[in-house]
């Protein structure tokens, strides 16, 4: 049967807030959770993803758990280890222990953001030798984290692959790209995915059948985009929405990428020369 109650963990960040907006519409009752209060939701959860016993709670008769909750950029490894790996394996087993069926886990590009990005052209991939330019980048291909941030998505990536084959927990992982009201870049206008697009993914993910633990980029069907949406769309998901029109605005205003930048050359931008955060 279709999941219809959902714990949706990160409820009063960002992506949370317009979700937990977009998905009543297909019919989920929302159980909300995040460490700070939601506004407006006084129903919600306010737990830390570091107490467990709150966790089990919290996922205890539930159909499936769309986690969003985390540090959602480059911090301090301390700072990652506990939220985004103690705090996902907090999660999972929590969901195992209740015998949650299913999980949609919010990715990151990040995860393989040392990437080459596709520049039209074969002969000039920026420093890249691993990719034949031009092609849309597979969902197979490894791991390249650009943080700590990115590191901590592949763990859960790698977990949730775990849980399956241990335990028969399903996930689907969503690479997310950027999912914001409107792209505010021109490298987003390659990785937007546009909240509408982001809650239709969400369903599909929600709702296909026998997804053991699968992979997908989660973005719009952007013009320029940069991935290959396949494994995405194998699951039902059918895009609407495509950056384009905000195209001429962002690069009239910050001017086209430069191969020559790797900040410009990589799928995970601007995280690919970001300094680490060394603790004090
Ligand atoms: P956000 O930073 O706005 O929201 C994250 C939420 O998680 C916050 O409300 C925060 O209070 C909560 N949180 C942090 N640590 C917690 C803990 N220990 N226990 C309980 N709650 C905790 O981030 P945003 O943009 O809403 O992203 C949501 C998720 O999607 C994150 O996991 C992020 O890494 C991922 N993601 C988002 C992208 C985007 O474009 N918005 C792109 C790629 C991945
Ligand atoms: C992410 O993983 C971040 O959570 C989000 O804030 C954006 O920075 C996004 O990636 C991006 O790459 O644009």
């Amino acid at each position: 049967p279709a999941p219809r109650t959902v714990l949706l963990t990160g409820a009063a960040g960002g992506l949370g807030t317009l979700m937990r907006g977009l998905l009543p519409a297909y019919g989920y009752e929302l159980r909300l959770l995040d460490m700070v209060p939601v506004e407006g939701e006084p129903g919600a959860l306010t737990v830390d993803l570091a107490d467990k016993e709150a966790l089990r709670e919290a996922v205890r008769g539930v159909d499936a758990v769309i986690h969003l909750a985390g540090i959602s950029l480059e911090a301090s490894f301390e700072k990652i280890l506990r939220a985004n790996i103690e705090g996902t394996y907090n999660l999972y087993e929590a969901a195992r222990a209740e015998g949650v069926r299913r999980v949609v886990f919010a990715s990151s590009n990040h995860a393989v953001g040392f990437t080459p990005r596709p520049q039209g052209d074969s002969e000039d991939a920026g420093d890249g030798d691993r990719r034949a330019g031009g092609a849309l980048i597979p969902v197979e291909v490894p791991h390249r984290p650009d943080t700590f941030y990115g590191l901590s998505k592949c763990f859960g990536e790698d977990l949730s692959q775990f849980y399956w084959d241990k335990f028969g927990l399903e996930t689907v992982s969503v690479r997310i790209g950027s999912c914001f009201p409107e792209p505010t870049s021109v490298r987003m206008l390659s990785l937007w995915m546009s909240p509408a697009d982001c809650a239709r993914l969400f369903h599909a993910a929600l709702t296909a059948d026998g997804v053991g633990h699968t992979v997908v980029y989660g973005s719009s069907a952007n013009t320029r985009l940069w991935w290959d949406l396949t494994s995405a769309r194998a699951l039902g998901y059918e895009p609407r929405d495509d950056s384009e029109p905000y195209a001429e605005k962002l690069i009239a205003e910050q001017g086209e990428l430069d191969p020559a930048n790797p900040d410009h050359a990589h799928l995970g931008g601007a995280f690919v020369t970001d300094p680490p955060r060394w603790p004090h």
